[in-house]
C-alpha cells in the first residue's frame, strides 16, 4: 500500500535532477518488433540486410534485456529509491480502429515515451504511431494504485489523434539527405500539423520551465496543447528545436539537464541559436558529451536509435547520475564536473530503442518547483 500522509505528494517530480525516491522501470516482456507503418520504417542496420522481422522478439532478446534491465532495478533499489514495474501486456495483439490496423504493438521498455510526471501530475501522451496507440495500458495499474492513494495526484491524458494516414505526410521518408539539410529550418516531418501529436521524451522539466522539442514524434499543435494545457497551472512551455538532427525523437538523447545551471549537449546537434539564449541570459553551462564508444554502424541491427544513447543517462540526484557502463569517456567527463558515476550494463537494451532515461519514468523526487530562468524572455501560448 503506497503511502499518502507524507509531506511530499505520491507523485512529485518537477526536474530531472533531483533526489529520486520512486521510479518505474520498464520491461521487455512480450515485446515485439515495431511494425512498418506511415510514421515509423524500421530499417535493418547493415548494408544489404536482411528486412525488419515482424511479430514477437525472440525469447534470447527479451531475456537479455530483462536482464540489465532488473539490474538498472537493483542498483536503484541499492540507492533506496522504490522500483515499479509495468503489468504484462500482450503487444503480438494487433491494433485496430476505426482509422487504421496495425499488425502488432510494440512494448513497455521505455515508459518515458509515453508517460511524464509534471510536478504533482500525471500526464500521458498522445504519441505518434499506431503501433504505440495503446502503450499507456500497462502503466494504468500504476496510475490508479498513486491516483488512488494521493487526492493530491491529478491525471491528465491528452487527446488521442486519428492517426489516419492523412495524419502523416508519407513522402518525408523518400527525402534525399540534401532536402533535409535545405528544409532543416522547417520543421516539417512524417507528422502533419493537424492533430495534437506529441510523445512525452520530447519534453524536459526544469522547475517551472518546460522545453518541448519539435520533432517526429511531436508536432506544434501538440506543443500548443502542452502550452494551453500547462500555462494555466505555473509552467511555461518553450519549443526547442535542432536543426542539424534530420530525424528528430525525443529530447534525452540531445540535451540532458543534470542539475541546476548545467546541461549535457549533443555536439553534433547544437541548439537553435534563438533558444540557447534563455540558458545563457541565465547563467547556465552547456557541456558538450563526448563522442559515444560506439558508431552507429555498431549499434545492434534492430536498434533505430543513434549512437547518442549513450548520453541517456539517469540522475539519482544533484550530485549523483547513473551511465552505461562501457561509455567510459562520457564517465570521465561526469567526473570530471563533480558527479559519482555509478554504471550498469544496459546495450542488450538498445534494440528497443532506449537507454537509462528512456526505459524510467521517475514519478516522485525530493523536489519542489523553482524558477531556474528568472532572466527569460518568453513568449505565452497562442
Ligand atoms: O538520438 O536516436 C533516441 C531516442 C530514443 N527514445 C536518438 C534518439
Amino acid at each position: 500500500m503506497i503511502e499518502s500522509s507524507g509531506a511530499i505528494p505520491v507523485v512529485n517530480a518537477w526536474n530531472e535532477w533531483d533526489t529520486l525516491q520512486e521510479v518505474v522501470v520498464g520491461s521487455a516482456t512480450g515485446a515485439c518488433f515495431e511494425p512498418t507503418e506511415p510514421g515509423n520504417r524500421p530499417q535493418t542496420r547493415g548494408a544489404g540486410a536482411a528486412p525488419f522481422p515482424t511479430g514477437p522478439k525472440p525469447a534470447e532478446a527479451v531475456d537479455r534485456a530483462n536482464e540489465q534491465l532488473a539490474g538498472l532495478a537493483a542498483l536503484l533499489t541499492a540507492q533506496g529509491v522504490t522500483v515499479r514495474r509495468p503489468s504484462p501486456h500482450d503487444f503480438s495483439q494487433p491494433v485496430r480502429t476505426p482509422a487504421f490496423e496495425a499488425e502488432n504493438q510494440y512494448c513497455a521498455v521505455c515508459p518515458r515515451d509515453v508517460m511524464i510526471t509534471l510536478g504533482n501530475e500525471i500526464l500521458e501522451a498522445t504519441m505518434s504511431r499506431r503501433a504505440r496507440y495503446f502503450e499507456y495500458e500497462p502503466y494504468r495499474k500504476l496510475v490508479y494504485e498513486y491516483w488512488d492513494a494521493d487526492p493530491r495526484v491529478t491525471w491528465t491524458v491528452a487527446p488521442k489523434p486519428t492517426m489516419a494516414d492523412a495524419m502523416y505526410r508519407q513522402d518525408f521518408w523518400e527525402w534525399p539527405l540534401e532536402e533535409r539539410h535545405a528544409r532543416m529550418h522547417d520543421s516539417e516531418f512524417c507528422v502533419t500539423q493537424d492533430e495534437v501529436v506529441f510523445d512525452a521524451a520530447d519534453m524536459s522539466r526544469f522547475g517551472r520551465d518546460i522545453l518541448v522539442q519539435e520533432s517526429m514524434t511531436t508536432n506544434r499543435a501538440g506543443i500548443r496543447w502542452l502550452k494551453r494545457t500547462l500555462e494555466p497551472k505555473g509552467f511555461r512551455v518553450h519549443p526547442v528545436h535542432f536543426p542539424l538532427d534530420y530525424f528528430p525523437s525525443h529530447i534525452d538523447c540531445t540535451f540532458v539537464p543534470l542539475r541546476p545551471g548545467l546541461v549535457l549537449t549533443n555536439p553534433e546537434r547544437p541548439i537553435r541559436e534563438t533558444e540557447r539564449q534563455m540558458f545563457t541570459d541565465n547563467g547556465w553551462r552547456l557541456v558538450d558529451a563526448p563522442q559515444p564508444v560506439l558508431t552507429n554502424d555498431d549499434m545492434p541491427p534492430y536498434c533505430q536509435s543513434s549512437k547518442w544513447l549513450s548520453m541517456n543517462v539517469l540522475s539519482v540526484s544533484p550530485e549523483k547520475v547513473i551511465c552505461e557502463e562501457q561509455e567510459k569517456p562520457l564517465q570521465d567527463l561526469l567526473y570530471s564536473l563533480g558527479f559519482e558515476v555509478l554504471t550498469v550494463p544496459f546495450r542488450d537494451v538498445f534494440e528497443y530503442g532506449g537507454s537509462l532515461h528512456c526505459a524510467t519514468w521517475d514519478i516522485r523526487r525530493d523536489s519542489t518547483r523553482e524558477d531556474y530562468f528568472p532572466a527569460v524572455s518568453y513568449r505565452p501560448a497562442t
